[in-house]
């Protein structure tokens, strides 16, 4: 037998203790211990009862992820067979559930008849987010253990459920302390079973009830979700595979589901779901911050600025339970925040989704001042003041004299130099980017921008604070406007040239929300008002190369007081919620044509994506090129949570692997050709981009 399960009997029982670090995935060697051990108990006529267990801490994560790009999921023994087997057993088995029980792992715990769990742990198909669904046997057997409604929910969502939840809903039998020994608790319960002679169950045998859900059940649940699930592939496939545990036995369910599995595990989503799985955990490791990089304790957290920005990531430090002050010169400025903290949280509580006491908890933990010398005991300031240099140095020259040493001092500036905030201080090394993304408090992503002097404890103290209050944090490296914006910056320049050349708004936006945005180009500047590029712009003339071209037409809705949803009206006119088109924009636009000497004409929906995305991709290729970000994966899981880009093409860098680096590279060249001097200017391809295409290889080869 492999080592990677252990086998072991004492007296009647049979133990396979799974012993695959670090989640017990379950890959091949894995299958094959347990299916080796499986056969060894049912053979042994001395065995009565068989407990599937642990050796490692952690039940069981799943399958193993990384087999599904290999291929090597397929290599026998099969998941779905095996787990078939354990649950046709003559001999009671018992899962002995410690920490997690995910994905393949609550299958097996499913395919055993009984199932014992400690109260911390958690319980759960989250096969969805990877773009799959569970295929061994999930969607079948949890049906008939916790009931249609309640199998659908988790399935569908993928979120996991506590042990004590788990066991109100039919499929845990005993629930355990946190910290007692799972399986000494899952021998004495297969001890009771067998003193009673209670029998093997199957779930073959075990009914699915229907009849009490109404006739439109699926129906309405499935437009429930429609606009959560809009775009993915998982979801509908989920659904069907539970419609047909409600009508077919099991073998057949679970055929079905099989078929399911198969077509959703060859897709791009797939591919991509399970690209940003992986990214997620490589965005963790830091180059230059060793594993046994010493964090610094941080204990008590200063935001500096009690705007729409402070107020939002005081209220991250809260949630997390940080003793947090606010601080504002201007103490009504200050007021009106903490007002505004005690509103937001107070939304939430109607909503029932915090308590009175939990609110009270939470404004507890804040405390405001208007004097830097009450926060000289901070172990992190963060500094969200008003996004001009000057003021950026002077808040900075002023905590480098009031702070102890150590602290932490992040500033969270999205456009400006790093390097020379830290400058402004006697201590650089203690200086770093923290850029939140507004909403601050709902957005889960988190630029760290690394400066020159930035030292690798304080990349590793902010890592641990950024998982303590529920954030995606990706190290960038300091270029003008990070990764997120850099890249926005050609996405936008396109959008608004074509606007020039002959699109619409409304085409613009459909062509990119038709690909998955979330929301299209136009509709997100109206919604962040056009005053704030337009100030970016005028303050960063850089940017525009000296190309006066694209932000013509933008720059005169600004000059008109055309600010977007603010004040009613910008590239769409608003009406409360309603939003339609606004005719003076193609005037201007001809206008601005005109002016620029642009010949307007028809442009087709496929130029409209090639041109936003390609060359945000290409801006991807030299920030890689220039080690602004470690991994072309960093870039994605920037922007699936920072900027809407569809999670279910796993990020701009991602879908050009997919589509093939010589398409985005043809394609480039192409428009470079066509545009004249614009194209010239524009859509010149990052070497790196030439050279991985010329090579046949794609961006996780960088
Ligand atoms: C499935 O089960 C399909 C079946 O229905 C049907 C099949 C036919 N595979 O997240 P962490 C690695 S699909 C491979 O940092 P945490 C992870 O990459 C599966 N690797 O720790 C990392 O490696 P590294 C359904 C996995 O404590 C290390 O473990 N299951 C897997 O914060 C530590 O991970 C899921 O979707 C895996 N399944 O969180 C669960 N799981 O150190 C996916 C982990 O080299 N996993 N790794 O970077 C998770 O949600 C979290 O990893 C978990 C631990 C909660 C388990």
């Amino acid at each position: 037998m492999s080592d990677s399960v252990i086998y072991k009997t004492q007296g009647q029982i049979a133990y396979l203790l799974l012993n695959s670090t670090p989640v017990n995935g379950l890959g091949q060697a894995v299958r094959q211990g347990l299916s080796d051990g499986f056969a060894q108990a049912s053979q042994d006529d001395t065995i009565k009862a068989i407990v599937v267990g642990s050796n490692i801490g952690p039940f069981c994560g799943g399958a193993d992820i990384a087999e599904f790009s290999a291929g090597t999921f397929a290599d026998k023994p099969l998941l779905p067979q095996l787990f078939n087997q354990i649950d046709a057993s003559s001999k009671p088995v018992i899962a002995a559930i410690d920490g997690l029980a995910l994905g393949g792992g609550l299958e097996l715990a499913l395919a055993c008849d009984y199932r014992v769990a400690t109260s911390k742990a958690k319980l759960g198909l989250p096969e969805v987010h990877l773009g799959i669904l569970p295929g061994a046997g999930g969607t079948q057997r949890l049906p008939r253990l916790a009931g249609i409604a309640n199998a659908l929910q988790m399935i569908v969502s993928g979120a996991p459920v506590s042990a004590q939840q788990a066991q109100q809903l039919g499929f845990v039998d005993l629930v355990v302390k946190d910290g007692e020994d799972v399986i000494a608790a899952a021998t004495n319960y297969a001890e009771q079973l067998l003193a009673q002679q209670a029998p093997a169950l199957n779930c073959a045998d075990m009914p699915v009830d229907r009849e009490s859900l109404p006739a439109e059940y699926f129906a309405e649940f499935r437009k429930s979700i429609e606009r959560k699930t809009r775009g993915f592939y998982a979801p509908e496939r989920c659904i069907q595979a539970v419609e047909a545990a409600c009508v077919l036995p099991l073998m057949e369910g679970l055929r079905k589901e099989g078929e399911l599995f198969l077509e959703c595990i060859n897709t791009p989503q797939a591919r991509a779901q399970q690209h940003l799985f992986f990214a997620e955990r490589a965005a963790g490791k830091v180059p230059g911050v060793a594993k046994d990089t010493q964090a610094r304790p941080v204990k008590k957290v200063a935001v500096i600025g009690s705007g729409t920005m402070g107020g939002g990531i005081v209220m991250n430090f809260l949630n997390a339970g940080f003793d947090t002050t606010m601080l504002d010169l201007n103490a009504q400025a200050l007021e009106r925040g903490v007002g505004v903290i005690r509103k937001n949280y107070e939304i939430t509580a109607k909503k029932g989704k915090l308590t009175g006491q939990q609110v009270e908890q939470r404004m507890g933990l804040l405390t405001t001042s208007t004097q830097y010398s009450d926060i000289q005991d901070a172990d992190l300031v963060i500094e969200a003041v008003f996004e001009k240099m000057d003021v950026k140095k002077a808040v900075f020259k002023t905590l480098d004299e009031c702070c102890k040493p150590g602290a932490i001092l992040a500033t969270n500036t999205s456009t400006l130099d790093v390097n020379e905030i830290a400058e402004a201080t006697s201590r650089p090394q203690d200086v770093i980017g923290l850029h939140f993304f507004s909403p601050a408090n709902v957005m889960r992503l988190l630029e760290v921008v690394r400066a020159e002097k930035t030292s690798p404890d304080v990349i590793k103290t902010v890592l641990g604070c950024a998982a303590k209050i529920k954030k995606l944090p990706v190290v960038v490296g300091v270029c003008f406007g990070f990764v997120g914006n850099r890249m926005l910056e050609p996405y936008g320049r396109e959008a608004l040239r074509l606007l020039l050349e002959g699109a619409t708004p409304e085409q613009i936006d459909r062509v990119l929300t038709e690909f998955g945005f979330a929301m299209g180009f136009c509709s997100m500047i109206d919604l962040a008002g056009n005053d704030i590029s337009y100030l970016t712009r005028q303050a960063h003339p850089e940017v525009t190369h000296g190309d006066p071209s694209y932000g013509a037409l933008v720059d005169s809705l600004y000059e008109l007081g055309h600010y977007g949803q603010k004040t009613g009206c910008g590239f769409y006119q608003y009406s409360g919620r309603d939003k339609s088109a606004n005719p003076d924009v193609i005037t201007l636009a001809e206008q601005a044509a005109f002016k620029h000497g642009i010949t307007r004409r028809k442009i087709s929906d496929q130029e409209v994506l090639e041109r936003c995305l390609y060359p945000l991709i290409n801006e991807g290729a030299l920030i890689l090129e220039e080690g602004i970000a470690a991994r072309a994966s960093d870039c994605d899981l920037i922007y699936v949570n920072g900027y809407g880009f569809p999670a279910w093409r796993g990020g701009p860098m991602q879908y050009a692997n997919e589509i093939g680096l010589t398409n985005v590279l043809d394609a480039l060249n192409k428009y470079k050709a066509q545009l004249g001097e614009y194209g010239e200017r524009w859509f010149e391809p990052a070497p790196l981009l030439l050279k991985l295409a010329t090579e046949g290889k794609n961006f996780n080869a960088v």
